[in-house]
């Protein structure tokens, strides 16, 4: 991705389609000059737009400045710079929303000097102008692709730079220290005391201490960012569609009284709790000589293996079937890459016929959750189980503040081990000034979260995900 200060950049800033409106927008030095020579108001004036205030609407016609004509109705909004997103003046073109008109619009800015931004590009000029962190520009792509309520807020606290705080705050902590060692050296006249080892050492366990939090909230910070892979298994006609259907609230698979109805698995991203949760809805195998049926269970060990979360599914009216046995072997050898468990039993308007107490013990759980999807009873529960089961055993942080992606893991940890080798120097009692050096490693691995150092391919790469004119 090059970068030029100088180069005024443009993109449609809208989804492609036909919508309202569409947003064209512009930023850098050339965005008024290039703006007045295509705006017009509603008389077919030419506009001193140099004269808008800031963050004021103005509506007019956008022109080919070759030959006047009218290409589309438009309102005008000007950002002066430094307080826009980018820092820099920003204009953006409010057109209708069909494609064509976009792209004459952008073409006309694009003959009038400016060029097509890269993806991200919006957002990577305001972290070169220093207006938002490294973590902050993740936490955009995040809130872009937030799937549930949760995950938007917890980007929207990123954004508004909570991680960014608790970073800078342990850096400025390390900086002390570093500064406290070196001080007598660099300052030998003036009587400076040398700090203590032992007081060395108090500070930075407290800083270890919190970056090891930080680092706990990994986990929970990928769920929300990502949700949770689910699947749904269980012998024929146990009610796997129907349930799949319940908590989609929608008749999205094909329910029958039939054994055998499902044939290839379904994959629907559902919202429970404002958690993502994916869930795949697998086919019961009634004769696993059958060849549809041996493709169906190759399928179902795959997504066992791959889920992370086991919807087991039982039928309270019948006994413990030769099927039902078969999917708690396979389930028992999926729950070796520690899988979370739930079992489900279903059809409990029904007559109870279960084994439940042999049910449990051969998957080697506590409880099991009773549902009857045809009266709708046991969903709410259901729900609720849902939820807890996917955050049990997780740290879930009080203030907010997450991480939830691997760069900010990597570099916690490289942070952290620069922390655990400057306690074992202090138990060796090396000479303080060869504890900077691993302290300002440290310092350094910190300073990538924020983006403070960080090399270029590393900045390319985030922003290479973005959306073309965000
Ligand atoms: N009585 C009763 N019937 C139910 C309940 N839940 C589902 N059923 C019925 O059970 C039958 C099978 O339901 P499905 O959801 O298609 O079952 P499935 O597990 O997807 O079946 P396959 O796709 O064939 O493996 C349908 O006739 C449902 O209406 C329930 O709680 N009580
Ligand atoms: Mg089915």
């Amino acid at each position: 991705m090059k970068f030029c200060e100088n180069d005024t950049i443009a993109a449609i800033s809208t989804p492609i389609g036909e919508s309202g409106i569409g947003i064209v927008r512009l930023s850098g030095p050339k965005v008024i000059e290039i703006a007045k020579k295509i705006f017009r108001n509603n008389k077919l004036k030419k506009e001193s737009i140099e004269d808008f205030s800031s963050y004021t609407a103005h509506y007019g016609f956008l022109v080919d400045r070759e030959d006047e004509e009218i290409i589309d109705e438009t309102i005008l909004i000007l950002m002066k710079k430094p307080k826009s997103y980018t820092r820099e003046d920003i204009i953006e073109f409010n057109c209708h929303g069909g494609i064509l008109t976009l792209r004459k619009v952008l073409e006309a800015v694009v003959n009038c000097g400016a060029r097509i931004a890269d993806p991200g590009e919006f957002t990577k000029r305001a972290f070169l102008n220093g207006r938002i962190d490294l973590s902050q520009a993740e936490a955009v792509i995040d809130l872009i692709q937030a799937k549930t309520e949760r995950s938007l807020k917890s980007s929207l606290a990123q954004l508004k730079g909570s991680l960014k705080e608790k970073i800078t705050n342990l850096r400025w902590k390390m900086v002390r220290i570093a500064a406290e060692i070196e001080a007598p050296m660099d300052f030998p006249n003036q009587d400076i005391e040398e700090i203590e080892s032992i007081e060395i050492q108090k500070r930075i366990e407290y800083i270890l201490k919190e970056i090891v939090s930080l680092l706990d909230t990994l986990d929970y910070g990928k769920i929300l960012k990502e949700g949770i892979d689910t699947v749904i298994v269980g012998k024929t006609n146990v009610g796997k569609s129907s349930l799949f259907n319940t908590l989609l609230r929608e008749s999205r698979a094909i329910v029958t009284p039939l054994p055998g109805t499902t044939r290839d698995t379904i994959e629907e991203l559902i919202n429970i709790k404002g958690i993502a949760f994916r869930i795949v809805d697998t086919a019961g195998l009634k004769n696993p000589e059958n060849i549809v049926e041996k493709i169906s269970l190759k399928k179902r060990r795959k997504f066992l293996d791959e889920a992370n979360l086991i919807l087991a599914m039982f039928d309270v009216n019948t006994l413990l079937s030769k099927e039902d046995m078969e999917i708690i072997q396979e389930i028992n050898k999926a729950k070796e890459r520690k899988k979370k468990i739930i079992i489900i039993e279903n059809k409990i308007d029904l007559k109870e016929k279960i084994e439940r107490q042999r049910l449990l013990k051969l998957l080697n759980l506590k409880n099991s959750v009773k549902i009857s999807l045809k009266d709708e009873i046991g969903i709410e529960q259901l729900e609720e189980e849902l939820a807890n089961t996917v955050f049990d055993g997780l740290v879930i942080p009080e203030n907010g503040v997450i991480i939830n992606n691997i760069r900010q893991a990597e570099a916690l940890k490289r942070a952290k081990s620069g922390l655990e080798h400057i306690l074992e120097g202090i138990k060796k009692e090396v000479p303080h000034d060869f504890l900077t050096i691993d302290l300002k490693e440290a310092l350094d691995s910190l300073g990538e979260i924020t983006g403070d150092l960080v090399s270029d391919d590393i900045i390319n790469d985030i922003f290479s995900r973005f959306c073309i004119g965000k």
